[in-house]
């Protein structure tokens, strides 16, 4: 930093449907996994903060549910917590994904977003799947509705154009002190952080709607010398689903405990032992006060 350079500090909300990477940009501009992530929609359910501090700039990224139709409560809060983090950016990144024509369902967010007349950027994510010729037209297409919003292509998994996308951003930020310690780089305690590795994996191993009505409640979180004992319960909605989180023999849990236990151990760099059990709650992503307990 020259003596001529003003410090910048501020908050930057990653906006977008559901799916687009946002997630995964969010961890590769913090540099550690922050929120998880999965090729199913509506993984993120909470707001997600990450902290990124540079010598000219402090950025904290607020990584949001994306916006998609809502049916249960539980999507419906997913829905107002995407609003209260739009309305929190002092920079907004709406983020799009490369090579698709721009669906009503993208127009939607755009229009909300550029209708905050905040300082924007459009990111155009997944640039690492399409060639550059299928680029340009929507390119085009997003410069003739966002005319005076400077549009960045980049791979969020590849880091291509990454640094572009962070100057561009620092330059939209207010000037300030940082806001956050210079060590910080989540606002997530090790309790959610480890329920949301087990979501994770949930969302990897099991098909259909599975996923989107289960959530993770971490009740036991001891550190000890060598070891971290954590004991979590996995609640599904359906007694069907109880079955299939479990699978014949035990096995379907045991491959998601296994994967998480060893995210898990190179998270916290110790010794992970982990207990999982599956809880039947019927409705529980319809009822307020589970909802509230799981910080939803
Ligand atoms: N090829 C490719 N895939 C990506 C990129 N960014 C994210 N993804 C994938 O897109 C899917 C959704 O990503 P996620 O970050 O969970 O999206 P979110 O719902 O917007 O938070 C995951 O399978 C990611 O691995 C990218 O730059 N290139
Ligand atoms: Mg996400």
């Amino acid at each position: 930093m020259t003596t001529q350079e003003v410090h910048r500090a501020g908050f930057l909300t990653l906006a977008g449907r559901t799916n687009v990477g946002k997630s995964t940009l969010l961890n590769r501009l913090i540099g550690h996994k922050v929120a998880i992530v999965s090729p199913k929609p509506q993984t993120t359910r909470r707001r997600i903060v990450g902290i990124r501090t540079d010598p000219d700039a402090q950025l904290i990224v607020i990584d949001a549910p994306g916006f998609h139709q809502a049916q249960h409560l539980l999507n419906r809060r997913m829905l107002d917590t995407a609003h209260r983090c739009l309305a929190e950016g002092e920079v907004i990144a709406l983020v799009v994904e490369a090579g698709r024509k721009l669906a009503p369902e993208d127009r939607d967010p755009l229009q909300r977003v550029l209708a905050l007349k905040r300082p924007t950027v459009i990111v155009i994510n997944k640039v690492d799947r399409v060639a550059r010729q299928l680029l340009l037209p929507q390119i085009d297409e997003l410069q003739r509705l966002a005319p005076n919003t400077e549009i960045v292509p980049l791979s969020a998994l590849t880091g291509e154009n990454v640094e572009a996308f962070l100057h561009v951003v620092k330059g939209l930020l207010p000037p300030g002190p940082p806001l956050m310690p210079a060590d910080e780089y989540t606002d997530q305690t090790e309790r959610m952080l480890a329920a949301e590795i087990i979501r994770e994996k949930i969302f990897h191993a099991m098909r259909q709607e599975i996923p989107f009505s289960t959530a993770v409640e971490v009740e036991q979180f001891v550190e000890e010398e060598h070891l971290i004992r954590i004991e979590a319960l996995i609640i599904v909605a359906r007694e069907s689903h109880k079955g299939m989180v479990i699978g014949a023999g035990g096995r379907q849990l045991k491959t998601i405990g296994t994967h998480a236990r060893l995210e898990l151990e190179e998270l916290f760099e110790r010794k992970v032992f982990l207990a999982l059990r599956v809880k039947v709650e019927p409705g529980w992503h319809e009822d307020p006060r589970k909802l509230k307990e799981l910080g939803l």
